[in-house]
Protein backbone atom coordinates (compact mmCIF):
# COMPACT_ATOMS: atom_id res chain seq x y z
CA UNK A 1 0.00 0.00 0.00
CA UNK A 2 1.28 3.31 -0.83
CA UNK A 3 0.46 6.72 -1.77
CA UNK A 4 -3.38 6.06 -1.68
CA UNK A 5 -3.42 3.01 -3.27
CA UNK A 6 -2.21 -0.43 -3.70
CA UNK A 7 -2.08 -2.96 -6.34
CA UNK A 8 -5.51 -4.81 -6.63
CA UNK A 9 -6.69 -8.06 -8.46
CA UNK A 10 -9.02 -5.98 -10.84
CA UNK A 11 -11.65 -8.93 -10.76
CA UNK A 12 -12.87 -8.19 -7.51
CA UNK A 13 -15.54 -6.19 -6.58
CA UNK A 14 -15.10 -2.43 -5.29
CA UNK A 15 -17.27 0.55 -4.04
CA UNK A 16 -18.04 1.71 -7.67
CA UNK A 17 -16.91 5.62 -6.45
CA UNK A 18 -18.32 7.81 -9.54
CA UNK A 19 -15.51 10.10 -10.53
CA UNK A 20 -14.50 10.75 -14.08
CA UNK A 21 -11.21 8.88 -12.71
CA UNK A 22 -13.51 5.75 -11.75
CA UNK A 23 -15.53 5.64 -14.65
CA UNK A 24 -12.51 5.67 -16.81
CA UNK A 25 -11.07 2.84 -14.93
CA UNK A 26 -13.85 0.73 -14.96
CA UNK A 27 -13.69 1.46 -18.93
CA UNK A 28 -10.16 -0.62 -19.36
CA UNK A 29 -9.88 -2.49 -16.88
CA UNK A 30 -9.79 -6.48 -17.52
CA UNK A 31 -13.67 -8.14 -17.44
CA UNK A 32 -13.41 -11.64 -17.44
CA UNK A 33 -16.92 -12.86 -19.29
CA UNK A 34 -18.89 -15.38 -16.47
CA UNK A 35 -17.99 -18.69 -18.06
CA UNK A 36 -19.09 -22.07 -16.70
CA UNK A 37 -16.02 -23.32 -14.74
CA UNK A 38 -15.49 -26.14 -17.34
CA UNK A 39 -14.44 -23.60 -19.44
CA UNK A 40 -10.46 -23.35 -19.54
CA UNK A 41 -9.95 -20.25 -21.22
CA UNK A 42 -12.43 -17.46 -20.14
CA UNK A 43 -12.62 -14.86 -22.94
CA UNK A 44 -12.56 -11.78 -22.38
CA UNK A 45 -14.36 -8.73 -22.89
CA UNK A 46 -13.46 -6.46 -25.93
CA UNK A 47 -12.34 -2.90 -24.75
CA UNK A 48 -12.69 -0.15 -26.91
CA UNK A 49 -8.61 0.81 -27.43
CA UNK A 50 -9.20 3.44 -29.89
CA UNK A 51 -8.69 6.33 -27.43
CA UNK A 52 -5.70 5.42 -25.51
CA UNK A 53 -2.75 7.30 -26.92
CA UNK A 54 0.33 5.13 -28.38
CA UNK A 55 3.61 6.98 -27.88
CA UNK A 56 5.36 4.31 -30.26
CA UNK A 57 3.12 5.43 -32.49
CA UNK A 58 3.31 9.18 -32.17
CA UNK A 59 7.08 9.05 -32.04
CA UNK A 60 7.00 7.12 -35.69
CA UNK A 61 4.63 9.96 -37.16
CA UNK A 62 6.86 12.27 -35.78
CA UNK A 63 10.04 11.01 -37.61
CA UNK A 64 8.51 10.75 -41.09
CA UNK A 65 6.34 13.87 -41.24
CA UNK A 66 7.20 16.23 -37.83
CA UNK A 67 3.76 16.58 -36.85
CA UNK A 68 2.35 15.74 -33.71
CA UNK A 69 -1.48 14.81 -32.48
CA UNK A 70 -3.44 17.88 -31.06
CA UNK A 71 -2.31 18.69 -27.44
CA UNK A 72 0.83 16.78 -27.57
CA UNK A 73 4.32 18.69 -28.05
CA UNK A 74 7.82 17.38 -28.83
CA UNK A 75 10.14 18.23 -25.77
CA UNK A 76 13.18 20.08 -26.72
CA UNK A 77 15.79 19.53 -24.44
CA UNK A 78 19.51 20.22 -25.36
CA UNK A 79 21.04 18.00 -22.73
CA UNK A 80 18.56 15.31 -23.43
CA UNK A 81 19.20 13.37 -26.84
CA UNK A 82 15.96 10.99 -26.80
CA UNK A 83 12.53 12.42 -28.10
CA UNK A 84 10.63 13.28 -25.16
CA UNK A 85 6.83 14.06 -25.38
CA UNK A 86 4.26 16.18 -23.61
CA UNK A 87 0.74 17.33 -23.22
CA UNK A 88 -0.46 21.02 -23.26
CA UNK A 89 -2.89 19.97 -20.74
CA UNK A 90 -0.38 18.17 -18.23
CA UNK A 91 2.53 20.43 -17.45
CA UNK A 92 5.35 18.63 -15.47
CA UNK A 93 4.73 14.81 -17.28
CA UNK A 94 6.99 13.40 -19.44
CA UNK A 95 6.63 10.83 -21.76
CA UNK A 96 10.13 8.99 -22.96
CA UNK A 97 9.20 6.05 -25.26
CA UNK A 98 11.78 3.21 -25.89
CA UNK A 99 14.13 4.59 -23.18
CA UNK A 100 15.80 1.52 -22.43
CA UNK A 101 17.72 -1.23 -24.87
CA UNK A 102 16.09 -4.92 -24.93
CA UNK A 103 19.57 -5.72 -23.01
CA UNK A 104 18.71 -2.90 -20.52
CA UNK A 105 15.22 -4.37 -20.01
CA UNK A 106 16.47 -7.60 -19.20
CA UNK A 107 18.64 -6.59 -16.62
CA UNK A 108 16.05 -4.91 -14.87
CA UNK A 109 14.17 -7.20 -15.27
CA UNK A 110 16.24 -9.92 -13.49
CA UNK A 111 17.27 -7.27 -10.56
CA UNK A 112 13.50 -6.97 -10.19
CA UNK A 113 13.35 -10.62 -9.51
CA UNK A 114 16.23 -11.20 -7.88
CA UNK A 115 18.04 -8.78 -6.67
CA UNK A 116 15.12 -6.29 -5.27
CA UNK A 117 13.19 -8.25 -3.39
CA UNK A 118 16.19 -9.30 -0.95
CA UNK A 119 16.55 -7.95 2.75
CA UNK A 120 16.90 -5.30 3.92
CA UNK A 121 14.64 -4.50 1.20
CA UNK A 122 11.15 -5.01 2.18
CA UNK A 123 8.16 -6.87 0.58
CA UNK A 124 4.18 -7.02 1.07
CA UNK A 125 5.36 -10.42 2.16
CA UNK A 126 7.81 -8.56 5.29
CA UNK A 127 4.90 -7.99 7.42
CA UNK A 128 3.87 -11.62 7.74
CA UNK A 129 6.89 -13.72 7.41
CA UNK A 130 9.66 -11.16 8.04
CA UNK A 131 12.46 -11.25 6.20
CA UNK A 132 12.91 -13.59 2.81
CA UNK A 133 15.90 -14.14 1.11
CA UNK A 134 16.40 -16.05 -2.34
CA UNK A 135 12.59 -16.05 -3.12
CA UNK A 136 13.07 -16.19 -6.96
CA UNK A 137 15.61 -19.16 -6.89
CA UNK A 138 13.78 -20.73 -3.78
CA UNK A 139 9.94 -21.03 -6.03
CA UNK A 140 12.20 -21.98 -9.28
CA UNK A 141 13.42 -25.27 -6.99
CA UNK A 142 10.10 -25.92 -5.37
CA UNK A 143 10.66 -25.18 -2.15
CA UNK A 144 8.84 -23.94 0.06
CA UNK A 145 9.01 -21.16 3.00
CA UNK A 146 9.57 -22.64 6.63
CA UNK A 147 9.20 -21.12 10.25
CA UNK A 148 12.93 -21.30 10.77
CA UNK A 149 14.01 -22.43 14.53
CA UNK A 150 17.07 -20.24 14.29
CA UNK A 151 19.03 -17.74 11.68
CA UNK A 152 22.73 -17.39 11.44
CA UNK A 153 24.63 -14.41 12.34
CA UNK A 154 25.23 -13.50 9.87
CA UNK A 155 21.69 -12.77 9.12
CA UNK A 156 21.12 -10.90 12.30
CA UNK A 157 23.89 -8.51 11.38
CA UNK A 158 22.58 -7.38 7.95
CA UNK A 159 18.85 -7.13 9.61
CA UNK A 160 19.80 -5.60 12.41
CA UNK A 161 17.85 -7.58 14.20
CA UNK A 162 18.26 -7.34 18.44
CA UNK A 163 18.65 -10.91 19.34
CA UNK A 164 16.69 -10.16 22.82
CA UNK A 165 13.68 -9.74 20.83
CA UNK A 166 11.68 -12.94 20.64
CA UNK A 167 9.01 -11.64 18.61
CA UNK A 168 11.38 -10.85 15.05
CA UNK A 169 9.92 -13.77 12.69
CA UNK A 170 12.25 -15.47 10.72
CA UNK A 171 11.65 -17.45 7.99
CA UNK A 172 14.11 -19.62 5.52
CA UNK A 173 13.99 -21.50 2.74
CA UNK A 174 13.80 -25.19 3.09
CA UNK A 175 13.86 -28.28 1.19
CA UNK A 176 11.22 -29.56 2.71
CA UNK A 177 7.94 -30.30 0.55
CA UNK A 178 4.97 -29.20 1.70
CA UNK A 179 2.58 -32.52 0.98
CA UNK A 180 5.17 -34.47 3.60
CA UNK A 181 4.60 -31.81 6.55
CA UNK A 182 1.91 -32.94 8.40
CA UNK A 183 2.60 -31.18 11.41
CA UNK A 184 0.32 -28.44 11.57
CA UNK A 185 2.14 -26.19 14.09
CA UNK A 186 5.11 -25.96 11.37
CA UNK A 187 3.57 -23.31 9.22
CA UNK A 188 5.23 -23.38 5.38
CA UNK A 189 3.71 -21.75 2.28
CA UNK A 190 5.61 -22.57 -0.84
CA UNK A 191 7.86 -20.30 -2.69
CA UNK A 192 6.32 -20.49 -6.01
CA UNK A 193 3.07 -18.77 -4.53
CA UNK A 194 4.95 -16.12 -2.68
CA UNK A 195 6.38 -15.13 -6.00
CA UNK A 196 3.27 -15.12 -7.66
CA UNK A 197 2.06 -13.01 -4.76
CA UNK A 198 4.74 -10.74 -4.84
CA UNK A 199 3.13 -6.97 -5.36
CA UNK A 200 5.83 -4.90 -4.23
CA UNK A 201 9.32 -4.30 -3.01
CA UNK A 202 11.13 -1.15 -1.48
CA UNK A 203 14.70 0.41 -2.13
CA UNK A 204 16.98 2.66 -0.74
CA UNK A 205 14.86 4.38 2.32
CA UNK A 206 12.01 2.53 3.51
CA UNK A 207 8.30 3.26 3.34
CA UNK A 208 6.45 2.55 6.70
CA UNK A 209 3.33 2.13 5.25
CA UNK A 210 1.32 2.37 8.06
CA UNK A 211 2.56 5.51 9.64
CA UNK A 212 2.64 6.71 6.01
CA UNK A 213 6.08 8.44 5.71
CA UNK A 214 9.78 6.95 4.99
CA UNK A 215 11.21 5.44 8.15
CA UNK A 216 14.99 6.41 7.96
CA UNK A 217 15.40 4.06 10.85
CA UNK A 218 14.67 0.98 9.21
CA UNK A 219 17.53 -0.72 7.76
CA UNK A 220 18.37 -0.15 3.92
CA UNK A 221 20.92 -0.10 1.72
CA UNK A 222 21.44 2.71 -0.74
CA UNK A 223 19.89 2.50 -4.20
CA UNK A 224 22.20 -0.05 -6.42
CA UNK A 225 24.58 2.71 -8.20
CA UNK A 226 23.63 1.68 -11.93
CA UNK A 227 19.86 1.98 -11.41
CA UNK A 228 20.80 5.46 -9.93
CA UNK A 229 22.99 5.92 -12.93
CA UNK A 230 19.75 5.61 -14.91
CA UNK A 231 17.26 7.67 -12.88
CA UNK A 232 19.67 10.58 -13.43
CA UNK A 233 20.48 10.50 -16.73
CA UNK A 234 16.26 10.18 -17.77
CA UNK A 235 15.29 12.39 -15.07
CA UNK A 236 17.09 15.27 -17.27
CA UNK A 237 14.52 16.44 -19.04
CA UNK A 238 12.66 17.40 -15.81
CA UNK A 239 14.99 19.02 -13.69
CA UNK A 240 14.81 22.37 -12.17
CA UNK A 241 17.60 25.03 -13.43
CA UNK A 242 19.74 21.59 -14.55
CA UNK A 243 19.98 20.15 -10.87
CA UNK A 244 21.06 16.67 -10.70
CA UNK A 245 18.28 14.04 -9.48
CA UNK A 246 19.12 12.13 -6.22
CA UNK A 247 17.39 9.05 -6.44
CA UNK A 248 16.54 7.99 -2.66
CA UNK A 249 13.85 5.40 -2.63
CA UNK A 250 12.75 3.31 -5.37
CA UNK A 251 9.03 1.21 -4.92
CA UNK A 252 9.41 -2.12 -7.47
CA UNK A 253 5.49 -2.77 -7.91
CA UNK A 254 4.95 -6.22 -9.35
CA UNK A 255 1.42 -6.62 -11.74
CA UNK A 256 -0.09 -10.16 -12.42
CA UNK A 257 -2.51 -10.95 -14.88
CA UNK A 258 -5.46 -9.50 -13.82
CA UNK A 259 -3.84 -6.34 -11.34
CA UNK A 260 -4.50 -3.14 -11.45
CA UNK A 261 -3.33 0.15 -9.57
CA UNK A 262 -5.80 2.46 -8.63
CA UNK A 263 -6.12 6.03 -9.13
CA UNK A 264 -4.19 7.96 -6.79
CA UNK A 265 -1.57 10.78 -5.81
CA UNK A 266 2.62 10.17 -4.72
CA UNK A 267 2.79 12.83 -2.07
CA UNK A 268 4.85 11.67 0.60
CA UNK A 269 8.07 13.26 -0.97
CA UNK A 270 9.13 16.83 0.63
CA UNK A 271 9.87 18.53 -3.23
CA UNK A 272 7.47 18.24 -5.65
CA UNK A 273 9.40 19.88 -7.89
CA UNK A 274 11.47 16.93 -8.28
CA UNK A 275 10.28 14.11 -10.39
CA UNK A 276 9.63 10.40 -10.17
CA UNK A 277 11.36 8.45 -12.87
CA UNK A 278 9.10 5.53 -13.76
CA UNK A 279 10.30 2.54 -15.59
CA UNK A 280 8.13 0.35 -16.91
CA UNK A 281 8.72 -3.78 -18.12
CA UNK A 282 7.06 -6.77 -19.08
CA UNK A 283 3.78 -6.89 -20.57
CA UNK A 284 2.38 -3.29 -22.21
CA UNK A 285 -0.61 -1.71 -20.05
CA UNK A 286 -2.79 1.11 -19.89
CA UNK A 287 -1.48 4.23 -17.55
CA UNK A 288 -4.15 7.05 -16.99
CA UNK A 289 -2.77 10.40 -16.31
CA UNK A 290 -5.49 12.26 -14.52
CA UNK A 291 -5.48 16.04 -13.03
CA UNK A 292 -5.71 17.42 -9.93
CA UNK A 293 -9.16 16.23 -9.03
CA UNK A 294 -10.85 12.61 -9.80
CA UNK A 295 -13.60 14.68 -11.22
CA UNK A 296 -11.09 15.83 -14.37
CA UNK A 297 -11.24 13.45 -17.01
CA UNK A 298 -7.83 11.46 -17.16
CA UNK A 299 -6.12 10.86 -20.41
CA UNK A 300 -5.07 6.95 -21.62
CA UNK A 301 -1.96 6.17 -22.65
CA UNK A 302 -0.17 2.90 -23.64
CA UNK A 303 3.15 2.15 -21.31
CA UNK A 304 5.43 -0.64 -23.09
CA UNK A 305 8.42 -2.15 -21.59
CA UNK A 306 11.29 0.14 -22.07
CA UNK A 307 9.16 3.20 -21.90
CA UNK A 308 9.54 5.85 -19.13
CA UNK A 309 7.70 8.41 -17.63
CA UNK A 310 8.55 11.23 -15.72
CA UNK A 311 6.56 13.14 -13.30
CA UNK A 312 7.41 16.55 -11.78
CA UNK A 313 5.82 19.85 -10.63
CA UNK A 314 2.33 20.27 -11.28
CA UNK A 315 2.12 16.46 -12.40
CA UNK A 316 3.01 15.80 -9.00
CA UNK A 317 -0.46 16.38 -7.70
CA UNK A 318 -2.53 14.51 -10.67
CA UNK A 319 -4.21 11.19 -10.01
CA UNK A 320 -2.83 8.59 -12.04
CA UNK A 321 -3.37 5.00 -11.77
CA UNK A 322 -3.03 1.42 -13.91
CA UNK A 323 -6.38 0.28 -14.85
CA UNK A 324 -5.13 -3.34 -16.51
CA UNK A 325 -1.89 -4.76 -18.14
CA UNK A 326 -2.07 -7.36 -20.94
CA UNK A 327 -1.17 -10.77 -21.31
CA UNK A 328 -3.13 -11.97 -24.37
CA UNK A 329 -0.74 -12.00 -27.67
CA UNK A 330 -2.92 -9.70 -29.73
CA UNK A 331 -1.98 -7.01 -27.08
CA UNK A 332 0.74 -7.73 -24.89
CA UNK A 333 3.36 -6.41 -27.35
CA UNK A 334 6.31 -8.44 -25.55
CA UNK A 335 7.71 -10.95 -28.25
CA UNK A 336 10.78 -9.15 -28.63
CA UNK A 337 11.48 -8.85 -25.02
CA UNK A 338 10.07 -12.68 -24.51
CA UNK A 339 13.30 -13.55 -27.15
CA UNK A 340 15.78 -12.10 -24.97
CA UNK A 341 15.07 -14.75 -22.81
CA UNK A 342 15.52 -17.82 -24.91
CA UNK A 343 18.38 -19.68 -22.81
CA UNK A 344 17.84 -22.42 -20.75
CA UNK A 345 18.80 -21.09 -17.93
CA UNK A 346 16.77 -17.80 -18.41
CA UNK A 347 13.27 -20.01 -19.39
CA UNK A 348 12.29 -19.15 -15.79
CA UNK A 349 12.43 -15.34 -16.38
CA UNK A 350 10.59 -15.69 -19.78
CA UNK A 351 7.51 -17.52 -17.84
CA UNK A 352 7.21 -15.18 -14.88
CA UNK A 353 7.26 -11.82 -17.37
CA UNK A 354 4.88 -13.24 -20.56
CA UNK A 355 2.16 -12.99 -18.14
CA UNK A 356 3.52 -9.66 -15.86
CA UNK A 357 4.46 -6.50 -15.86
CA UNK A 358 6.90 -4.68 -13.20
CA UNK A 359 7.43 -1.06 -12.80
CA UNK A 360 9.92 1.01 -10.72
CA UNK A 361 9.51 4.27 -9.78
CA UNK A 362 12.27 6.17 -8.50
CA UNK A 363 11.88 9.17 -6.11
CA UNK A 364 14.06 12.05 -4.81
CA UNK A 365 12.84 11.87 -0.89
CA UNK A 366 14.12 15.27 0.74
O1 LIG B 1 2.98 1.16 -12.67
C1 LIG B 1 3.07 2.31 -13.08
O2 LIG B 1 3.41 2.60 -14.22
C2 LIG B 1 2.71 3.46 -12.15
C3 LIG B 1 3.18 3.23 -10.76
C4 LIG B 1 2.69 4.29 -9.83
O3 LIG B 1 1.85 5.07 -10.13
C5 LIG B 1 3.25 4.38 -8.50
O4 LIG B 1 4.03 3.52 -8.08
O5 LIG B 1 2.90 5.35 -7.79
Amino acid sequence: MYGTSEIVDAAAPVDAERTAFRRTEKLYKLYKTQAPKSWKNQAHRKTDLSGVIDFHSVLESFKQCGATPAGIFKYECRSFNRPVFCFEERPGFYFIPGALTDDEQVHWIRESLISFPQPPNRTNHTEAYGPIFGLFDAAQNNKVLVEAKSTSSEVDRILGYDKTNLNSKRFSFSEYCMITNNDESYKSVAASLLLRKLRWSTLGLQFDWSKRNYAVSLPHKRIPDDLCLVAKKMAVPAMPNGEEFQPEAAIVNYFGPSDMLGGHLDDMEKDWSKPIVSISLGCKAIFLLGGKSREDMPIAMFLRSGDIVLMAGEARECFHGVPRIFTDSEHADNVDLLSQFSNEEDLCFREYIKTSRININIRQVN
